[in-house]
């Protein structure tokens, strides 16, 4: 028997209206590891009801005291930050080193937008006319839409949820099904660090039902989501007029030009494209590399990928944990195999590994061009393509071949050509001498093309995407005027 988990809805546990649940699984074994309640329209449409009540309130608290109950979240999760890592890794899979740093990932979001709490800033700027004083302010949007994905099970919901409430919105929030639990303990946290009743609502469920219905409900003002393009995609079909936020993965490539420092270059290659087993929307998945050092890189990327040991996130030997689920190995199955299809020559990996659980090899392919499938579509798994160009010219052209632009990377020792892939690569984030992974929360995260609409996340532009601006005008004057035809 496992242990079984509820909604949180207006500040009590509940089952779900059906009695239907769903479990999530260890990926290291492929056992469950706790039961959940899949939330139907009904249970979502309480939720977003007690959430619009309860923001009504939670508006007027001062933004200075809602950050103090975000520091007090903060101090919590240091807490029990080695108890939440475990459970990231049970759950999610990822090595124990990258759990704790999920976790402190979110302490440090709590940490920036408690801070927020007594900043929060509109600007001032000087009227046209004489006598008239002008300024902008921020608003709550309201009661926001929360959904997110599992491979960054605590620090994503932070990076939406902490600024949310400092904004002043009440939240519904919907969990990815593979990491319902994590999000119980999150919630359960949120709790004790004093959030009122009713602000935070948690619904467990899948993307349809429970996602679709936050998405339609007319009391929501807001969604904001990570997750896939597809997924994405049907938001905002489904969300009508309102707020929509939207981070859809990437296929982001690391250059590395003929003066690298090699062995560099290498660290930042395996670390990015292996490191969470490929799973972060910011994974190395493309190398281009000069071919005037493509031999050697080759050689040693692939020496150093196939001596990654491959288990359990637990084991403090692995380097490289499981893939989410079944589903995310026959992925990357898939792709393999077309990649052999489309003419790339597979260097090593390749293969699912062991007889329990979803683990799949590190995987290299060269001879890619930049137009095959491998290379424009996102793997979400430990598959790396390597592409070979003559110089920058064909180096930034493959970069920026994709539909996505997330994150991406140079390594070299040339000012030059550093700054030519900061102007010209097409991405939300440029790294030089550093993999594509590893954004730091006080600086905005997001990517442009498809890979997002309408935001940032983290740092100050994390602010805009939970609050409205609204302007105000001041006139102390005393009589009529008019602008743009008062002229004096
Ligand atoms: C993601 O994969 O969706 O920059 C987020 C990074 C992490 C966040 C990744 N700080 O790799």
């Amino acid at each position: 028997m496992v242990s079984s988990f509820r909604l949180y809805i207006g500040g009590k546990w509940a089952n779900s209206r059906s009695g239907e649940t769903f479990s999530s699984l260890n990926p290291a074994t492929g056992k469950p590891i706790a039961s959940f309640q899949k939330a139907g329209e009904d249970d979502v449409n309480r939720a977003v009801d007690v959430a619009g009540k309860a923001q009504k309130k939670w508006k007027d608290v001062p933004a200075p005291k809602r950050g103090e109950i975000l520091l007090r979240f903060a101090y919590l999760l240091k807490q029990h930050k080695e108890e939440l890592a475990q459970t990231v890794t049970l759950e999610m899979g990822k090595v124990l080193t990258e759990a704790r740093g999920d976790v402190q990932e979110a302490i440090d979001t709590a940490e920036y937008f408690a801070g927020e709490g007594r900043r929060l800033f509109g600007h001032t700027t000087p009227s046209e006319l004489r006598n008239k004083f002008a300024m902008t302010i921020r608003m709550p949007v309201g009661v926001f839409g929360i959904i997110t994905p599992w491979n960054f099970p605590i620090a994503i919901p932070a990076w939406k949820i902490m600024p949310a409430l400092v904004c002043g919105n009440a939240v519904v929030f919907k969990p990815a099904s593979d990491t319902p639990l994590c999000a119980t303990k999150f919630v359960e946290l949120l709790i004790k660090a004093g959030v009122p009743s009713g602000v935070v609502n948690l619904v467990t469920g899948p993307g349809d039902p429970t996602g679709t219905a936050i998405v339609k409900h007319k009391g929501v003002r807001g969604i904001s989501f990570t997750g896939n393009r597809e997924t994405g995609e049907s938001i905002l079909k489904n969300a009508g007029l309102k707020k929509v936020g939207l981070e859809l993965g990437g296929k982001n490539g690391i250059i590395i030009m003929p003066d690298a420092p090699l062995e560099l270059a290498l660290d930042g290659v395996i670390w990015g494209g292996f490191g969470t087993t490929g799973q972060r929307c910011t994974a190395a998945s493309r190398v281009i590399v000069d071919e005037k050092i493509r031999g050697k890189f080759e050689r040693i990327f692939v020496d150093r990928a196939k001596r990654l040991r491959l288990g359990p996130g637990i084991n403090p030997k692995t380097d490289v944990g499981p893939l989410i689920n079944k589903a995310a190995v026959d992925k990357a199955r898939r792709y393999t195999q077309i990649g052999l299809e489309e003419g790339a020559k597979l260097l090593c990996g390749g293969k699912p590994h062991g007889k329990a659980g979803f683990f799949y090899q590190p995987t290299v392919f060269t001879d890619v061009a930049p137009d095959m499938k491998i290379a424009q579509e996102e793997i979400f798994g430990p598959v790396v393509s390597i592409i070979s160009v003559k110089n920058i010219d064909e180096a930034i052209d493959a970069m920026n071949s994709v539909r996505y632009g997330l994150s991406s990377s140079i390594y070299t020792r040339d000012i030059n050509a550093a700054f030519r892939a900061i102007h010209e690569i097409e991405a939300g984030i440029t790294y030089v001498n550093a993999p594509t992974i590893g954004a730091e929360v006080h600086l905005p995260f997001g990517g442009v093309k498809e890979t997002g609409i309408g935001t940032r996340e983290a740092g100050i532009e994390g602010i805009n995407e939970f609050s409205e601006t609204k302007t105000v005008y001041i006139d102390y004057s005393g009589r009529l005027q008019r602008a743009q035809i008062d002229a004096d």
